[in-house]
């Protein structure tokens, strides 16, 4: 066997959506304002003027969109709560809110599917960004309790969670640098943020110990980070964005500190709740990035450059699997108390169109990296492809399209493309080669 059928038994395929994404239906049962919705009506913000108001409607059309889960057969399903649901103001509880990932969870079950919960996918409460946000360490102590309080309901029956979504990307896109919501652009001002969001995923890990059976783990993303050149001036820009965007947060929580001499405050009790013991690492990978010295006077350590020679997805991303198994295997090498990984999310985007080879490419070549990884002695359990449906992609709004099912966003109809078909087939193939001997009858 090589390739995907190489990967172990019990391993799990899956895809990934997030809240605010796919949801719509914005203010709806008590919802409150996030971030993402006063940052959408900000002029300029959205590449196409639009906001995840509407989306997919998934709100609404959840048992459709079960039943889409369940034809594909890929076990996992990764999804999000949204905390302005759960908790209007970032505190209390609106059950209605919570009412409706009690029936997703359950939709989910009797389907035969394994839940995994996303606690924070970047919509944070309105009420708390306007008290400081992540700035503030009291949005951390927010964070553990709204976790508490989810646990309390879905506690028994999510299989799987991850407190925070990326919160490097979170971070540093939302409040060093300005595309994504709060918008802040902060640069090196965002740091407290950054320990702010960690000890956040800390207490949030505490909260869940106390209150669930399920696997927790993380969903971080790793940009592996290529110097355009092997000079010295350049590996050193590359060791910067390195450090700022992997290690900064994949080193408080597997080493249990922060590298380089940063947040050198950080208090040895907060480093021990955020470096709590996981029972799986998830990573996000889309592509590497590369980067050359900057030019004199910039603000930044590093300058972006382009990765030549490879071909590019839809949004330009360079496809690169190998680097996905490069990536597996340096975080074994780096972490010795590495728990078993979980690659959270890894798509592409391509233009609308049902016959979407290219994404089938994509989605093969780095099923094949990760198998390549796991042949490598890297424990890896389970591979999310981000995403299900086509959704609001940010400050991309929807002119990209992450989809193994494609959506019409005026008629809110759902289509499966081709890459939806092939990853039935590959995971059944799994299945298959992987289905113990029937005992033999007579
Ligand atoms: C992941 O982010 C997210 O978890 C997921 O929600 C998202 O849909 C998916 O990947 C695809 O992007 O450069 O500031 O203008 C990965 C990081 C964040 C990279 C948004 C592109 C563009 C915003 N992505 N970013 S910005």
């Amino acid at each position: 066997m090589s390739g995907i059928e190489s990967l172990p038994a019990g391993f799990l395929f899956g895809t990934s959506t997030a809240a605010y994404q796919i949801e719509g239906a914005v203010a709806e049962d008590g919802r409150g304002p996030s971030i993402w919705d006063t940052f959408t009506a900000q002029p300029g913000r959205i590449a196409d003027g639009s906001s995840g108001a509407v989306a997919c409607d998934h709100y609404h059309r959840w048992p459709a969109d079960l039943e889409l889960l369940r034809r594909l057969g890929a076990p996992g399903y990764r999804f999000s709560i949204a905390w302005p649901r759960v908790q209007p103001d970032g505190t209390g509880l609106n059950a209605r809110g919570l009412d409706f990932y009690d029936r997703l969870v359950d939709g989910l079950l009797s389907a035969g599917l394994q839940p995994m919960a996303t606690l924070y996918h970047w919509d944070l409460p309105q009420r708390l960004e306007d008290a400081g946000g992540w700035l503030r360490r009291d949005t951390a102590l927010r964070f553990g309790e709204y976790a508490s309080v989810v646990a309390a309901r879905l506690g028994d029956r999510v299989t799987h969670w991850c407190p925070v979504n990326e919160p490097n990307v979170a971070i540093l896109q939302g409040y060093a640098q300005t595309g994504l919501a709060p918008g802040r652009g902060l640069l090196f001002g965002a740091l407290p943020a950054a320990h702010h969001l960690l000890l956040a995923h800390g207490l949030a890990v505490e909260a869940l110990r106390r209150g669930s059976h399920g696997r927790i783990g993380t969903a971080t993303n790793h940009f592996p980070v290529w110097p355009v050149t092997a000079s010295e001036a350049d590996r050193g820009a590359a060791a910067q964005l390195d450090l700022f965007w992997n290690r900064l947060f994949a080193d408080p929580v597997l080493l249990g500190r922060y590298p380089h001499g940063l947040l050198a405050d950080a208090s040895p009790d907060d480093l021990a709740l955020i470096s709590q013991p996981l029972d799986f690492y998830g990573v996000n990978y889309y592509n590497p990035i590369a980067v050359r010295a900057p030019a004199p006077g910039s603000p930044l350590p590093f300058e972006y450059a382009d990765i030549t020679g490879h071909p590019v997805t839809g949004f330009g991303w360079p496809v690169v699997p190998a680097a996905l198994t490069d990536l597996l295997t340096g975080l074994k090498a780096r972490y010795p108390a590495l728990p078993p990984l979980i690659v959270t999310e890894n798509g592409c985007s391509y233009p609308a169109g049902l016959d979407d080879t290219a994404r089938v490419d994509y989605l093969d070549a780095h099923l094949r990296a990760v198998a390549e990884a796991v042949g490598r002695g890297v424990d890896v359990r389970g591979y999310y492809c981000w995403s299900l449906l086509d959704n609001f992609e940010w400050a991309d709004g929807y002119t990209q399209r992450f989809g193994l099912v494609e959506v019409d966003f005026e008629t809110l109809e759902r289509t499966p493309r081709r890459s939806f078909t092939w990853y039935a087939e590959q995971v059944r193939r799994h299945r298959e080669a992987h289905r113990p001997p029937r005992a033999k009858r007579d």
